[in-house]
């Protein structure tokens, strides 16, 4: 670094020429105050002398609403009167975080909203801060929903997400001793001022009860489900502002209630608990978000759930159908129903239902409109994510459901065996039904029947499912599966996220940037520019300076911001390898003790991400990285050179500060197991260099920025399937070659960084020697290798930051955007019109 003053003086004034980025001039700040004060009087009820900072972001964010509603209501009214198709994006999990400053930066009133809050003595920051972070999601998947949602309203795509308003969303993360504790989270607890109750918008949901069946003719009988419960769904809508506001999108998110919301004669009777008893049954469906999606426990409760929003959204879009365009048949033609992952694959057979019971189809034009209309997303190929509900549970919860996916099997069925005659094989994988392990439905079979297309995530995730899970419907319906490409809101992952990178960017290639992803590109022409490699080291080097402030702040740790910030932080899960990379920093660390006056390249580790509250192998790594963190931190030979940090509650607000904030980024999955990664776009983005394997997306990033700006290592999938199937997971072979390696090991089984339990570990490196399913060992030399070079190159700035830079401006395509103009052309048929 030449002079940190200077670039610090650098970048604070690209800070302050941000003010120029959206904004409007003194009449629109005025307009603004007045607004703003008068929510404060009227809606939340308060002066100004008494309010609280709570008061002043809820008036705040009510007084950005009222700007929001105009637009979505003439939206709404225009796609009525056009008589446009809807895209209908069915997910149980939306993970949107904060939305204030997503609709401030969306509706061009950010620095607008500064100046007026200022005026009134406001810290529009710190309102940033105290609004709470809507978590109706684990990791990727919901992310990636609240992502496309974004895009859909920028591309001008009349669309609808359907979910569950969960009381609660994804647990917080508190870290005793380090291990990890879940608490509840609480993001309703101020109140939401983003969302509208519809109580006048409810349907019923039924479970259980029984069948009649009531002929009709000679020929034809009617079935009349008689559900043992019913229990209602409420909608709240909150609007989803695109980019320039030029749509706005509803998320219409249910709410599990009661029908009667307690029994009088129980509560007369003095048994005031009893009496509560339906209305706690009804509303524990949207009480929680499910904690992870490959643990067996509460699966009754997740069944409920998934048929509760999915009934409920049918309904709800069949109802707006025939509001429109006055018939059921036509549904087709007008709408897009996208199923994110199997959750709501029960859908398929609710669409039946509706078509047959409710709207008296005949069959054949029930199906045809069924499958017409559906699509489905696969996420994962991990069998223990894949959904499979056992019969007897399926058949006592959803009987009519039940008898529908009986007879759509054997219609499947017979039309496969006359395909393929004497296949038994091909049959019993084709089914919808396995039974290899007792009778289970399952629901990604369903869902790929019931969809006109089935996409993967990633080129190489969409290759595997064709080769793995999919591989024998793949061969009966050849052209189902296509692929799209995850992508990322640059909204919210860099222009919010990271304003000051933005702001170079825009001063370098213009302010078409900001609408046109392609323009990116142009950058590639500054690589080399040391001026601009200067501009963008100093922005980069404030955002450190802030996640430092954090990192001091959450754990009393001081760490350098000069040093490289290497990064890994996502869902904590033994396909993505943080074992790797914690097992890499031991290895270091010995590596620096043997030669501590050597010239080391000074490194912070940051860890964050939560693990599934069941999986005790994910929290005990969690564990491990905080044991080796205390023994590395305090270790006096070690100074600064290493720095080991693992920040609690991992969130999306966390991860917009991470991100600006990291040189490097972990993506270091076991081959053939992340199906695409969406974090590895964030991160390459926003400037970091990835080390990773050749997984998800990592291969097509890796395309595009060239193999020269990016650390690839490890086995590929193939290689991955060809060891397990030939060596085996044994690794005792690879440890015994790997002299660094085997000391890294020795030195956690024997207890050296948990002193007060040795043996803590033992089990750990027993499954790493015997059972190293995820090829930790195997990978681990040429990671450790791989991450000498990379200290190497951070030593030459002028190759780090034209590598950065080159990131940067190769990465556009993984918009979400792109995403989207994809699924509407491909899959779901609906124009799109360019941002901007
Ligand atoms: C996740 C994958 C990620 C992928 C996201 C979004 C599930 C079931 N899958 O690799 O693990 O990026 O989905 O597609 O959460």
């Amino acid at each position: 670094m030449t002079s940190v003053v200077l670039e610090l003086e650098m970048a604070a004034r690209t800070e302050d020429d941000l003010g120029g980025l959206v904004g409007g001039g003194d009449d629109a700040v005025a307009q603004l105050q007045t607004a703003i004060l008068d929510k404060l009087r009227y809606a939340v009820g308060k002066r100004q002398a008494i309010a609280t900072e709570r008061d002043w972001l809820m008036a705040t964010a009510i007084a950005v609403r009222d700007r929001i509603v105009d637009r979505w209501q003439a939206g709404n009214e225009l796609t009525y009167q056009k008589g446009q198709k809807r895209v209908y994006y069915l997910s149980l999990e939306f993970l949107i975080g904060r939305l204030l400053f997503d609709n401030l930066n969306n509706t061009q009133t950010l620095e607008t909203m500064r100046a007026a809050l200022a005026g009134l003595n406001v810290d529009l920051d710190k309102l940033r801060a105290l609004e709470p972070d809507a978590a109706l999601g684990n990791g990727g998947l919901g992310r990636l929903a609240a992502c496309f949602m974004e895009s859909m309203a920028t591309l001008d795509i009349p669309a609808y997400g359907y979910g569950i308003r969960y009381d609660h969303g994804l647990f917080r993360q508190v870290m005793k001793n380090g291990w990890q504790q879940e608490y509840p989270e609480d993001w309703l607890s101020l109140g939401n001022p983003w969302e509208f109750h519809r109580p006048e918008v409810v349907y019923d949901i039924g479970f259980g009860g029984s069948i009649e069946v009531v002929p009709i003719s000679e020929a034809a009988v009617r079935h009349v489900w008689h559900p043992a419960e019913t229990i209602e769904a409420v909608a709240y809508d909150t609007p989803t502002v695109g980019w320039r506001a030029n749509r706005v999108n509803t998320l219409r998110l249910w709410s599990a209630h009661a029908a009667d919301p307690l029994r009088l004669d129980a509560f007369n009777r003095g048994d005031h608990i009893d009496a509560l008893a339906d209305q706690v049954r009804a509303a524990s469906i949207s009480k929680v978000l499910y904690p992870s999606d490959a643990t067996p426990a509460g699966q009754e409760l997740r069944l409920r759930q998934e048929y509760f929003f999915v009934s409920a959204s049918l309904q709800d879009l069949v109802r707006r159908h025939i509001r429109t365009f006055g018939h059921v048949a036509t549904l087709a033609d007008k709408t897009a129903i996208q199923l994110n992952d199997t959750h709501p694959a029960i859908a398929v057979a609710e669409m039946m239902r509706i078509l047959l019971d409710v709207h008296h189809m005949a069959w054949d034009d029930a199906w045809r409109i069924t499958w017409s209309t559906f699509s489905y997303t696969n996420h994962t190929l991990l069998p223990e994510a894949l959904e499979v509900w056992p019969v007897p549970l399926m058949e006592r919860l959803l009987p009519r459901h039940m008898q529908i996916i009986y007879l759509l099997n054997a219609l499947h069925l017979g039309a496969v065996r006359r395909q393929f005659p004497h296949d038994d094989r091909l049959l019993s994988s084709v089914s919808i039904i396995d039974e290899s392990q007792g009778r289970r439905v399952r629901m990604s079979h369903l869902a790929f029947l019931g969809s006109h297309h089935v996409n993967g995530v990633s080129a190489l995730h969409t290759d595997l499912m064709r080769e793995t899970v999919f591989h024998d419907l793949h061969a009966v319906f050849p052209d189902r599966i296509v692929n799209v490409t995850n992508g990322i809101a640059f909204r919210r992952w860099l222009h919010e996220a990271n304003p000051r990178l933005t702001r170079l960017l825009v001063d370098a290639v213009g302010p078409s940037v900001l609408d046109n992803e392609a323009k990116l590109t142009d950058l590639r022409a500054l690589a080399t520019d040391i001026g601009f490699q200067k501009r963008i080291a100093a922005a980069r080097y404030m955002n450190k300076l802030a996640l430092t402030e954090v990192i001091r702040r959450e754990l009393e740790i001081r760490v350098d911001p000069a040093a490289l910030f290497d990064v890994q932080i996502k869902r904590m899960h033994e396909y993505k390898r943080q074992l790797l990379n914690i097992l890499e920093a031991i290895a270091l660390y010995n590596a620096i003790r043997a030669r501590p006056m050597d010239d080391w390249t000074p490194r912070v580790k940051v860890f964050a991400g939560k693990a599934a509250a069941s999986y005790h192998q994910a929290k005990l790594i969690i564990k491990l990285i905080h044991d080796v963190a205390r023994v590395v931190n305090s270790d006096p030979t070690v100074r600064d050179t290493l720095k080991i940090v693992f920040l609690p509650n991992y969130s999306v607000s966390l991860a917009e500060v991470i991100i600006p904030a990291a040189d490097l980024s972990e993506q270091i999955s076991t081959a053939g197991m992340e199906a695409s990664g969406t974090g590895n776009m964030k991160l390459a983005l926003n400037g970091a260099l990835t080390v990773g394997t050749l997984d998800g997306a990592n291969v097509e990033i890796s395309e595009r920025v060239g193999e020269d700006n990016i650390f690839i290592f490890g086995l590929t999938a193939d290689q991955v399937s060809d060891r397990r199937a030939h060596q085996g997971i044994d690794s005792s072979d690879i440890i015994a070659r790997s002299p660094v390696l085997a000391e890294v090991l020795s030195s956690v089984e024997s207890g050296v960084f948990s002193p007060d339990q040795p043996d803590r570990y033992q089990g750990l490196v027993n499954s790493l020697r015997g059972h190293d399913y995820f090829m930790v060992c195997a990978d681990f030399d040429d990671y450790y290798a791989t991450q000498r070079r990379i200290a190497e190159l951070w030593r030459q700035p002028e190759h780090w930051w034209k590598a950065s830079i080159l990131n940067t401006a190769n990465v556009g395509w993984f918009s979400s955007d792109r995403s989207i103009r994809e699924y509407a052309a491909e899959i779901w048929n609906v124009p799109t019109r360019a941002p901007g």
